[in-house]
């Protein structure tokens, strides 16, 4: 039976996705790139070194590391900049529900979001009360479609991986999630998140008990 639920966070509780989206392409917009708002479905979920190197495309091999990091650390700023005035207006609709609901379940509540900014947005939105255990995105040694962040999340709770369902927006972190041997529900199209084991368009239909069935 499931014990414990592994959040990702941007695209899944907070609407952070198309802040993202922004900042990357004011960057690609100022180094004179080409910009395709498909690339915005590949980003979800990447970290930000991969991802600027999605942004850079056939570029990246232009510059130099160091240069890498001064556009990483821009397209930062201006991320930063957008997120200075999110509060809870900014949860995704069901969130809030679906929080609660696993909480008076008795069930764990874990984040596992690749964001450096995580910590700091779920104080804005007024749910970090809500988690046991927030990873540290800043620690990981491999990003997602990498289990590790899953991993670490269902250790630090005490819960096997078989007992855990992670839930998640992007390609990248349904993979992650079963790759780490758990169950994956997506939020959004169920023809991009082929992989997860059910998806829902949002979490506002998310019902929990039809989950908590013994695996
Ligand atoms: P940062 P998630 C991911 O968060 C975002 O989806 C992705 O677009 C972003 O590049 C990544 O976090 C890193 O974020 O630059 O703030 O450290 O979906 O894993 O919650
Ligand atoms: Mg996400």
């Amino acid at each position: 039976a499931i014990e414990a639920l592994i959040f990702d966070l941007d695209g899944v509780l907070a609407d952070t996705a198309h802040l993202h989206h922004a900042a990357w392409k004011r960057l690609a917009g100022e180094l004179g790139l080409p910009w395709d708002d498909d690339i915005g479905e590949r980003l979800k979920g990447v970290d930000r070194a991969t991802s600027l190197d999605l942004v850079l495309g056939e570029a990246a091999g232009k510059y130099s590391a160091e240069q890498k990091q001064q556009f990483a650390d821009r397209k930062n700023g201006y991320y930063r900049e957008a997120i200075g005035t999110f509060s809870a207006r900014d949860l995704l609709p069901g969130a809030l529900a679906a929080l609660t609901a696993a909480r008076s379940a008795g069930l764990k509540i874990a984040l596992a979001s690749a964001s450096r900014s995580a910590g700091e947005l779920v104080e804005r939105m007024g749910i970090a009360e809500f988690f046991d255990h927030v990873v540290d995105a800043s620690t990981l040694a491999r990003a997602k479609p990498d289990p590790e962040i899953f991993r670490r999340a269902a250790a630090a709770l005490g819960v096997p991986p078989a007992r855990c369902l992670g839930i998640e927006d992007a390609q990248a972190g349904v993979a992650a999630i079963k790759s780490a041997g758990m169950a994956a529900l997506g939020i959004g199209d169920a023809r991009v998140l082929r992989d997860a084991d059910a998806v829902l368009p949002d979490l506002t239909s998310f019902e929990l008990g039809k989950f908590l069935a013994p695996a």
